[in-house]
């Protein structure tokens, strides 16, 4: 069976958080380029510096490329590696969400306004207050209340926040390898979006049976990267990549807060190191937006956004509608 197709091959995009705003789908991906950095477990390889925006009225329509919204030379704390973003919508604004280095080499999460889902977004000046790591991801709630989550371990830094303090001795390593995974982050926004209204928070996973956080050794369900909230049936779902065993997971809780059951795997490993996705109800059915290497013929950090259907079972379980190939 052929793989799904890229949503667009005139650039490598990746990281795919998709919205719906005035009934029409928008994409806010990474922008991967090209780079001579030789792949690492830090992602130097990863050395993007703009956003575009992509938008379609139907999922294997046409879609439009809405051109650079953001780029990294006109925000004034960014140094380098524009990574995954988010978009939000609240008050009549769109807001922009994104990881980048700062120029002490520091990632943090920034946000930039716009009028329009389409951009073109504002940078603010300084970072998020309190913000660090990446793949910042918002979830607004039914009640108007929105929250941030963000995180990503090894190259993305989270290794360093595992005590009350940050720790620049783990820059550059990877993690603990035993005791509690450590976890995602979330605040609440505030009203303006554009800070965090509470502490930062852990965003726990729980194991089913014993009802206790994932274990750090776990590397096939503990967080890795990639977090994504979406609600289901008054259930909120937390989904995550684990990254080094390259599966797209998540777990199933009652607050946006957490604690999150894991619940299982959305999709296996794709070809390329990393995967990274957000999933979104459009036109009657639900789908799961992810990223491969394949467009570049498997280079990790050159890849491509595509769209799968997912469907939920009777438990609220999620499973591919069609199966993945081999
Ligand atoms: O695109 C750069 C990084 O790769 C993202 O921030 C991670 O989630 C991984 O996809």
């Amino acid at each position: 069976m052929a793989d799904k197709q890229p949503i667009v091959s005139h650039l490598y995009t990746a990281d795919p958080s998709a919205h719906v705003f005035n009934n029409r789908l928008y994409i806010y991906p990474s922008h991967d380029r090209e780079t001579d950095i030789k792949d690492n477990d830090k992602g130097d390889q990863y050395d993007m510096a703009d956003y575009h925006v992509f938008s379609m009225s139907e999922v294997g329509g046409p879609v439009t490329d809405h051109g650079v919204v953001l780029k990294a030379e006109d925000i004034p704390w960014v140094s380098k590696q524009l990574w995954a973003p988010d978009a939000a919508h609240k008050n009549g604004k769109y807001y922009l969400f994104f990881p980048a280095r700062d120029t002490d080499d520091i990632f943090r999460i920034g946000v930039a306004v716009g009028d329009s889902p389409e951009g073109p977004f504002k940078p603010e000046p300084k970072p998020i207050a309190g913000s660090f790591s990446i793949d910042p991801a918002s979830f607004v709630d039914d009640d108007g209340e929105a929250y941030l989550y963000f995180g990503g371990l090894w190259g993305g830094q989270l290794q360093c926040y595992a005590g009350s303090s940050f720790d620049a001795s783990q820059l550059g390593a990877n993690e603990p390898s035993s005791g509690p995974a450590l976890s995602a982050k979330v605040a609440r926004l505030s009203d303006d979006m554009l800070s965090f209204a509470t502490d930062v928070t852990d965003v726990q996973i729980l194991d089913p049976e014993t009802k206790k956080p994932i274990d750090a050794s776990d590397h096939a369900r503990r967080f890795f990267e990639a977090a994504w909230c979406h609600k289901y049936n008054d259930k909120y779902y937390f989904s995550y990549s684990t990254g080094d065993t390259h599966y797209l997971a998540y777990g199933i809780g009652d607050s946006p807060l957490g604690p999150f059951t894991y619940a299982g795997r959305i999709l296996e490993p794709v070809i390329g190191w990393t995967t990274h996705h957000s999933i979104a109800e459009f036109n009657g059915k639900w789908w799961l937006f992810y990223h491969d290497a394949t467009l570049s013929g498997g280079k990790n950090h050159l890849r491509c956004v595509k769209i799968r259907e997912i469907v939920y079972d009777a438990e609220g379980k999620i499973g591919l509608k069609d199966p993945q190939p081999e």
